[in-house]
Parts: C-alpha cells; sequence; structure tokens
C-alpha cells in the first residue's frame, strides 16, 4: 500500500474491540466491506448491554421502584448522549425510534398530513435511500401535493441548477435529502439545500443514516429541522434509531403512534398528549439498546469521528486507486474528497450477486444490489452494483484482498 493512504486511526489495534473478526469463513479471515449496510458491535457496547440487562433492566419511566429508577437514569443519561453526539440543542428533541426509516416516517406523517396539500410541493433528491423517497412520494401523493427530484450530474452529485425552476412550479414545503448517499458515498450540500428549503418556507429533513457513523454532524450548523439516523450504522444495536427535531415543529405536530406512555390525560372524551419527547415514544421503548446506543457513541466519541472520516476517506481514495487497475470495471460516484467511505462498481456485465458470492467463497462480503435507491439506478442505467463500504475497522489489506477477489471473478465469469 502506498503511503499517503496509511491510516492514523489504528485500524488494526480497534479490531480487537470486535468479537466477530475472531472467526473464519470459508476458512480465510473476514474482511468485513459492507459496513453502510450494518456496523460490526465492539465487545465495549455489548458489555455494556450485557451489563445493563444483568443489573439495571426494568422498564422505564413507569415505576418507583430503585431498579425502574436506575434503568430511567440509564436509558435517559443514553438520550444526552446521542442528543450531544448531534450537538442538538436539547435532549428533549431527541426521540428514540426503531430507525432511521421509522423517524423519517413520523416527520412524513405526522408532519405531512397537517401540513401538505394540493399547490405545495414535496422536494427529494435522485440520492435518496428508499427511506426518505418513499414515504414522501406516497405522502404527496395523499395529499394532493407535487413531488420533484433534483437530479444527480455523471459524477453522482446533486445539480443545484434545477432549483429555480423546482419552486417556480409551486410552493416547496419540504425539502428531504441525505447527508451521505449510500448508494455512491456522495457526500452533500445539505448547508445550502438547508438555506434554499428556507427561504422557500419548507421544513429541510436530512438522512444522516450513512453520515452520523463517519462524518461530524450538527444540526445547529447544517441548518435543518429533522435529522434522523440508526444505531446499527454506528456500532450500536439493531432496533433502535433517533430523530431530531426542532422543538417547537415538535410541539405542534399530531403524534405518530398512539398507546401507552406517550399522553397526558386519557378520558372517554379526550386523550391529551405527553411532553416531548415522550408524546413520539408510545409504548415500550427499546430500552436496552438504547443504552447500547450510548455506549456506541461513547466508543466512537473516544475514537473522534473526525478521525473515522479521515480513515476512511485515505480507505476510499486508496479503493477506487486500486480498484481502477481493473480492466473493464466501471466505478460510480465523485472523487475521493468528496465521497466517504463508499465505493460502488460494475465488473462489466457480470452480475454483482454473482461477483458477491465469488467474494464470498474468499472471505470478502460486499454488499451487491440496487442498495434501495432504484431511482439512482434507473439514471446510472444499471438494476444493481457492487459495493463495498469501509469503516473504523477496515484495513488497506482487505482492500487488496478484494482486488485479489475481483481479479479471480473476471478468471472465472470474465
Ligand atoms: N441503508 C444500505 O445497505 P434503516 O434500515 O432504517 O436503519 O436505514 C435506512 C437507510 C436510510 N437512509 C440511508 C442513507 C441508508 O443507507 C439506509 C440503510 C442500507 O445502504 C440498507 S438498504
Amino acid at each position: 500500500m502506498v503511503a499517503t493512504a496509511r491510516p492514523a486511526l489504528e485500524a488494526q489495534r480497534l479490531r480487537a474491540d470486535f468479537p466477530i473478526f475472531d472467526q473464519k469463513i470459508h476458512g480465510k479471515p473476514l474482511a468485513y466491506l459492507d459496513s453502510a449496510v450494518t456496523a460490526q458491535k465492539p465487545r465495549q457496547m455489548l458489555d455494556a448491554m450485557h451489563t445493563f440487562y444483568e443489573t439495571s433492566y426494568a422498564n422505564v419511566h413507569r415505576g418507583v421502584y430503585t431498579l425502574s429508577e436506575r434503568a430511567t437514569a440509564e436509558f435517559e443519561r443514553a438520550r444526552g448522549l446521542v442528543a450531544a453526539f448531534v450537538n442538538a440543542p436539547s435532549p428533549r428533541e431527541l426521540i428514540f425510534t426503531r430507525q432511521a426509516t421509522e423517524a423519517l416516517n413520523l416527520v412524513a406523517y405526522a408532519w405531512g398530513l397537517n401540513n401538505l396539500g394540493p399547490g405545495d410541493l414535496v422536494v427529494v433528491t435522485e440520492l435518496e435511500h428508499h427511506s426518505n423517497f418513499v414515504p414522501w412520494q406516497y405522502m404527496a401523493k395523499r395529499t394532493g401535493a407535487g413531488f420533484r427530484m433534483i437530479n444527480v450530474n455523471a459524477d453522482g452529485e446533486l445539480d443545484l441548477g434545477d432549483l429555480d425552476a423546482i419552486a417556480a412550479e409551486g410552493q416547496v414545503k419540504v425539502v428531504a435529502n441525505n447527508l451521505v448517499s449510500n448508494a455512491l458515498g456522495t457526500i452533500n450540500p445539505v448547508e445550502k439545500l438547508a438555506e434554499w428549503g428556507h427561504e422557500q418556507g419548507a421544513i429541510v429533513v436530512v438522512d444522516a443514516a450513512q453520515a452520523a457513523p463517519h462524518h461530524p454532524v450538527d444540526v445547529q450548523a447544517l441548518g435543518c429541522d429533522f435529522l434522523a439516523f440508526s444505531a446499527h450504522k454506528m456500532c450500536g444495536p439493531s432496533g433502535v434509531g433517533a430523530l431530531w427535531g426542532r422543538r417547537e415543529l415538535l410541539e405542534a405536530m399530531e403524534p405518530f403512534n398512539l398507546g401507552g406512555h406517550m399522553i397526558s390525560k386519557v378520558r372517554y372524551e379526550e386523550t391529551t398528549w405527553g411532553e416531548l419527547p415522550h408524546k413520539f415514544e408510545a409504548g415500550t421503548s427499546p430500552i436496552a439498546e438504547a443504552v447500547g446506543f450510548g455506549a456506541a457513541i461513547e466508543y466512537l466519541n473516544e475514537i473522534g469521528v473526525e478521525a473515522i472520516e479521515q480513515h476512511e476517506q485515505k480507505l476510499a481514495a486508496y479503493a477506487l486507486e486500486r480498484l481502477g487497475e481493473i480492466p473493464g470495471i466501471k466505478l460510480y460516484g465523485p472523487p475521493p474528497d468528496r465521497r466517504a467511505g463508499i465505493v460502488s462498481f460494475n465488473l462489466g456485465e457480470i452480475h454483482p450477486h454473482d461477483v458477491a458470492q465469488i467474494l464470498d467463497s474468499e472471505g470478502i462480503a460486499i454488499r451487491a444490489g440496487h442498495h434501495c435507491c432504484q431511482p439512482l439506478m434507473t439514471r446510472l442505467g444499471v438494476a444493481a452494483t457492487n459495493r463495498a463500504s469501509f469503516y473504523l475497522y477496515t484495513i488497506p489489506e482487505e482492500i487488496d484482498r478484494l482486488v485479489d477477489g475481483l481479479h479471480k471473478v473476471q478468471k472465472i465469469l470474465g
């Protein structure tokens, strides 16, 4: 590997925190190059959940006994950690959800149903994951609002030249975009879009599912109104995610899920809603998962998200350089300085599923498919791509193994 690609972050040392790497797959060391779909788990996070279950587990915000108070304190401490991680002005603006998808649906339903109608426009981007595309497309149809898409250019970056034309077509009420594209790794100009969205009088909804694990995220600096992310992509457990929302918007919104815990008073005649964040947390919460989320945030804070970002940028540059040596490969997306640790490619006409299966026999895990980004795949003119994605535990040797594996694929199927 070239000297410029040597990471500052000690990925090799950090790997020791991840028990998953103790095993072999098909007799080979695991090269896990699919962290964008979900990240592996450090022992520190696993231990925190285990200890919580063994020593502090009870339901939260429901009991007056010691154990319940202890569980509630740990749950709320986790909320504070997650809120601080994205620089939320208050933990009360941080709602625990099942994942980013539920957080985005919450906004689409709870804000969209009461605020959208004919003459309004909902604007998404061609880079959106289905989770920030389909709920808005559906809500636009349901309320009679228009639905528009900001397109990408040949490098897979948003073409903001269309914004004036979109604004001329109606009252823009929602701008929904991701901060980092899961399919191409593009880092998107959210601040610019937020400024434009607010000039139109719109709310700005940011999908940070791929950004929060890899890139410092500051909701106040971004200037957005809502931000969604998932714990499982950032070394935390599955089953929990977060929605940050501006307090005045959350307070004005109707609830999304109804039932226990989210109420103030329930009478036969009428029910009134609880305070934030409880209004949006109906039912028993993902309690231990939230505690695990907090532990994952502490783990990432200790390493430093800036260091993770730099590490991944070096890996992406190295991967683009090495993959570029393979004859017939088509690489998608922007140059390494404008992308996160995600590299999408196609190997001539070889189907991505075949590529991924042969790589698996070498112990290498990558994703093959449309990555829940079918509108983008349509623009690229393909049904699917291969995608390698990196995280704090990825080492350059795994990229070398990927390149060797792709040569093998070409020998077998090329
Ligand atoms: N992307 C990928 O392989 P959930 O499932 O709610 O935790 O995350 C949904 C989601 C939302 N936005 C973006 C940008 C995402 O990348 C994802 C999840 C995975 O790329 C699974 S399709």
